[in-house]
């Protein structure tokens, strides 16, 4: 980018937090002056919310920056704030997990029976050699299991590796190979839109490359036939025959908690370091803030896997430290029908659900009947994560499944930040449909110029971070320079996130996506994101990527691809009617700089696992190359669709 990014999507619409939410809040606007007037002493305060074995003796340590230290010579076990406190107070018998799995199976798991599966597979992981300090990789479905062996790890300071259960063999291999991982968590199986998929054949495959893994340790889920060899242990045998006793060890405030691969498009993956005491600070607080939390009545649904950064923080640690009840379920939306999300809303009477903007996009384009079938008056909290949520989209999350009085919070933040870090406040904030609005109390967020000085209002630029906070990484796993190079060398002395955003004229924020995406259209910067949003504002748009092609005239030129809602007419002259009438739509609402020069009608869209639009791809279409690196993509036979109907258009 060359200069500020332009400020072209203009949003007028307010939604005040309703009164009696408001009332109840679990926090007040009052905690925005707090912590300014204390930064550290609202952390310290947050972190009270905690049990610690010892207190710590300084919150901050920054004297050798970029390299934060948390509560200093603080000491806790992460396993005992999400499950033996809560039993010890109790609350043994209050359900922790209603789990769901993809073919109608049900387990309820109170925060007892947690408690004890996490001692065996503690147990058990101690008996096959894991000490405090080694590394054991996790590669599981969306079992419980998943959340025990999470929690089994922090227990007995084990550091754990999760890696997506959808990703190849060679991507495993290589990030057990980095982190020099001791024991693999897998089960035979899972299930993935109505079949069985395999999971211990890839494992297999990827520890025949990795020399340091001496045990692979397998839940049965779903039965099917495995290879198996001699260091596979059956986890029924191993670790449900391990004794429920086992006490939790204190570790220090900055002990190793997990390292998370971000998924690295074309270099290698960066391993992101959390640790204890301020990553369970941050996640625990924020779950309690930015949801509205109350663990005696609601029941939470978090949709992410536990393969992506929102699983680790809001799927275990942060729901599990507020004693929360939560689903979990284990497949795909639209398995055995697109209305089983609102099913199990409707079952379990879900009050809080945090999901993400591809997820509402998706049901966008499948229709609002699906949503409409359910009863879905419980719902009281509505989360987006992952992507910057189009008005639109934000729009009909809120009328159609938050009944049109629901708060939604926009909550931005990233592998790297642990924790959410901009967000509206539900009975605090009031918000405006696709804004992330205000970082959280205790966050000082900034935009950001060229040179790092921070826009006026109505300003875009770069999105920084301008003080440590609690959660936030401590490095990249065995490479310090990298972790200085990729995030604190482009403007001295903050962090910057690769995000690009602009302040709106009340100083709000905006997430206008990676500044990697950025278009140049005849020397101006535009975000595909406001394009998006414009074509989602469409009525007959549900989805839509935007990317700039290298353009003889003008630089680059915007080229979209569109996916119609469910009953739009797209065959014929009635698409070609369409195009036409969307390019028009996009130059009327942005203005004429931002109009497509050419917007395709396609059915998908090439995705990350975790949902974000491979824009790079696309780009890759665009421009009439061939595909890069599509190892990450969730649906590689989205792209040769995309491909040929990019041809028949030339
Ligand atoms: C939690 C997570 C991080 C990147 C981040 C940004 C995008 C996430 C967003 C958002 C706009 C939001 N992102 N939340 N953009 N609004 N509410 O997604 O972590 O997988 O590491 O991705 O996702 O671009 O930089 P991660």
């Amino acid at each position: 980018m060359s200069e500020t990014l332009a400020n072209l999507l203009q949003e007028n619409r307010r939604f005040e937090p309703p009164a009696a939410l408001a009332d109840a809040a679990n926090v007040k606007a009052d905690a925005y002056e707090e912590a300014d007037a204390d930064r550290l002493a609202f952390w310290a305060k947050q972190a009270h919310r905690l049990d610690w074995a010892k207190e710590w003796d300084q919150v901050l340590d920054w004297s050798n920056p970029p390299f934060a230290k948390w509560f200093v010579g603080g000491e806790l076990n992460v396993a005992y704030n999400c499950l033996d406190r809560h039993v010890a107070a109790g609350r043994g018998d209050k359900v922790a997990i209603h789990w769901e799995g993809e073919p109608g199976d049900t387990r309820t798991l109170t925060y007892a029976d947690l408690h004890a599966l996490t001692c065996q597979a503690a147990n058990a992981l101690a008996d096959l050699g894991v000490r405090a300090g080694d590394r054991v990789a996790i590669y599981l479905p969306m079992i419980p299991e998943a959340a025990v062996a999470m929690l089994a790890c922090a227990r007995i300071g084990a550091t754990h590796s999760v890696v997506f259960g959808g990703f190849s063999a060679d991507a495993l291999s290589g990030r057990i190979q980095d982190a020099s991982a001791k024991v693999v968590i897998t089960a035979d199986g899972g299930y993935r839109r109505g079949k069985p998929s395999g999971l211990k054949t890839i494992v297999d495959e990827a520890v025949a490359q990795c020399p340091t893994i001496e045990h692979v340790l397998v839940v049965r889920r779903t039965g099917q036939e495995v290879a198996w060899s001699e260091r596979d242990l059956w986890w029924h045998e191993t670790v449900e025959t391990a004794s429920t006793e086992h006490e939790a060890q204190p570790f220090d405030a900055e002990h190793p908690l997990f390292i998370l691969y971000t998924s690295g498009t074309t270099a290698k993956p960066k391993g992101i370091l959390h640790t204890t005491g301020g990553y369970l600070t941050q996640a625990s607080y924020t779950q309690h803030a930015v949801f509205d939390l109350k663990p005696e009545t609601d029941v939470y649904w978090c949709t992410a896997d536990i393969g992506w950064v929102t699983g680790h923080s809001y799927i275990v640690y942060g729901p599990l430290s507020n004693g929360a009840t939560q689903v979990m379920y284990e497949g795909t939306p639209d398995t055995p029908h697109k209305g089983r999300f609102w099913d199990i809303v409707d079952k379990y009477g879900v009050t809080i659900l945090y999901t993400a903007p591809t997820l509402i996009r998706t049901m966008m384009k499948w229709g609002d009947e699906f949503p409409a079938a359910a009863n879905l008056s419980s719902l009281r909290v509505l989360g987006s994560v992952g992507e910057p949520i189009n008005p639109e989209a934000w729009m009909w999350y809120r009328k159609n499944i938050g009944h049109d009085n629901t708060p939604v919070v926009d909550t931005w933040w990233q592998t790297e930040t642990g924790a959410i870090m901009i967000s509206p406040l539900p009975g605090v904030t009031g918000t405006k449909p696709g804004s992330a609005m205000r970082p959280l109390p205790g966050i000082s967020a900034d935009v950001v110029d060229d040179e790092g000085k921070s826009v006026p209002n109505g300003g875009g630029g770069f999105l920084v971070l301008r003080e440590p906070w609690p959660s936030m990484l401590r490095t990249i796993w065995g490479d310090d320079q990298r972790f200085i190079d990729t995030y604190w060398s482009r403007f001295p002395g903050m962090y910057f996130a690769g995000d690009g955003a602009k302040k709106d004229d009340d100083g709000d924020l905006w997430l206008l996506g990676r500044v990697d995406d950025v278009m140049l259209v005849s020397g101006h910067n535009i975000s595909t994101t406001e394009v998006e949003s414009a074509l989602v504002s469409h009525p007959s748009v549900a989805e839509a990527a935007v990317v700039g092609a290298t353009d003889p005239t003008t630089g680059q030129a915007i080229v979209a691809f569109t996916i119609p809602r469910g009953s739009v007419d797209t065959a014929g002259d009635a698409g070609e009617a369409l195009i036409k009438e969307l390019r028009d739509h996009v130059a009327k609402t942005l203005g004429p700089i931002a109009k497509p020069r050419q917007i395709m009608l396609v059915a998908e869209l090439p995705k990350t696992r975790s949902g974000k639009i491979m824009r790079r791809l696309l780009r890759d279409v665009a421009e009439h190359r061939s595909l890069g690196d599509v190892t990450t993509l969730q649906d590689s036979t989205v792209m040769d669709l995309i491909s040929d109907g990019m041809k028949s258009a030339k």
